[in-house]
């Protein structure tokens, strides 16, 4: 324990982290620049990658999926909670698949890694203004990590000291409330108390606030960070805020495994390339199966019955309408 307490407040030494580094893509990428900054610091933004006419095509798209719940197979966002609303990108098709399958994107992620990645996760998110914080810190790995039962490889130290995953935010408007937070350097720490931050003693917390970096953002900014470091959106947020979130993992290390596989149309399929397809996870495995997957959480909600009795009788009237048609004729 004396070990983890030094290497915690190690952090305090550092001076006040910088604002986020910002990587101009009209610029030209300079790859090692980036790649150099992710592991020194844990993250960094990506600004003009995706044109306006892709990310408009999107959230036109997402909006109207945003409107309404997804009901008896009609399109519509998924709910866990109250304060969200998602959409998966693969089912808005064409052009998101193109924000979150990136060539230039899986390359710099790729060289991060040191191997190959995969899309273990993606998730366009919608969450409310709200007065009370929902989404706390965290780091999304520690030791012992798997993402269910019934995936059984456990993460252990060695692995962790390897960049296992490279989160992504992309956003979909100008964003200053709600923005993406990440504790410059965390990536580091290894999570030695776990990946809740509130485990951790009230003086290591301030060793991690004291180097927290608020990546305000404009719309398309893509925030690549370290999951293993100490991360979150801002919140309580004053202000409705609509991102895709991204999570790839490091092949070397995890496997070829997705947390769940990806729903991807028949028709954007031939046009993804070889390497599009390999991050998409064609042939790959997975951890949790598209039933049991986190997101299909309402199926446990206490109004799931009811409405799948309302549902399940909502053709009703025209049903009774076909049964007097077939005994007037048959009188
Ligand atoms: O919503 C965000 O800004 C962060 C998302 C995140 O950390 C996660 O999904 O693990
Ligand atoms: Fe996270």
């Amino acid at each position: 324990m004396a070990a983890i307490e030094s290497s915690m407040l190690k952090l305090n030494e550092l001076p006040p982290p910088e604002k986020v580094t910002i990587f101009n893509a009209s610029e030209g990428l300079n790859r090692s620049l980036i790649i150099d900054c992710i592991h020194q610091r844990g993250f960094c933004i990506i600004r003009g990658l995706f044109s306006e006419k892709k990310l408009n095509a999107v959230l036109t798209l997402a909006e109207k999926y945003f409107s309404t719940p997804a009901i008896a197979g009609a399109p519509g966002y998924w709910k866990v909670d109250h304060p969200k609303k998602l959409i998966h990108p693969f089912t808005l098709g064409g052009k998101a698949l193109d924000l979150v399958l990136d060539e230039r994107v899986i390359d710099i992620i790729e060289s991060v890694m040191g191997g190959e990645c995969i899309l273990a996760e993606t998730m366009l998110k919608f969450d409310k203004k709200s007065k009370y914080t929902y989404f706390p810190l965290h780091s999304d790995f520690a030791v012992g990590w798997s993402k269910s039962g019934d995936h059984q490889s456990m993460l252990d130290i060695e692995a962790l000291k390897k960049v296992l995953g490279i989160g992504g935010a992309l956003y979909l408007h100008d964003t200053v409330e709600g923005a993406f937070r990440y504790c410059d350097g965390t990536h580091r720490m290894l999570s030695p108390r776990g990946q809740k931050f509130h485990s951790y003693p009230k003086k290591e917390q301030e060793a991690m606030l004291a180097r927290i970096v608020c990546c305000e953002g404009l719309r398309g900014d893509l925030i690549l960070f370290d999951d293993r470091g100490f991360h979150g959106p801002s919140q309580p947020a004053k202000e409705n805020r609509t991102v895709i979130l991204l999570d790839y993992f490091n092949v070397n290390t995890i496997g070829r495994t997705q947390v769940a596989p990806m729903p991807i149309w028949s028709t954007d399929i031939a046009s993804l390339t070889d390497k599009q397809l390999r991050v998409a996870g064609v042939g790959a495995n997975f951890m949790v199966s598209p039933m049991n997957y986190a997101h299909t959480r309402f199926q446990h909600n206490k109004l799931h019955k009811p409405l799948a009795w309302v549902i399940d009788h909502a053709y009703l009237p025209q049903h009774f309408k076909n049964l007097v048609k077939h005994f007037i004729k048959r009188t």
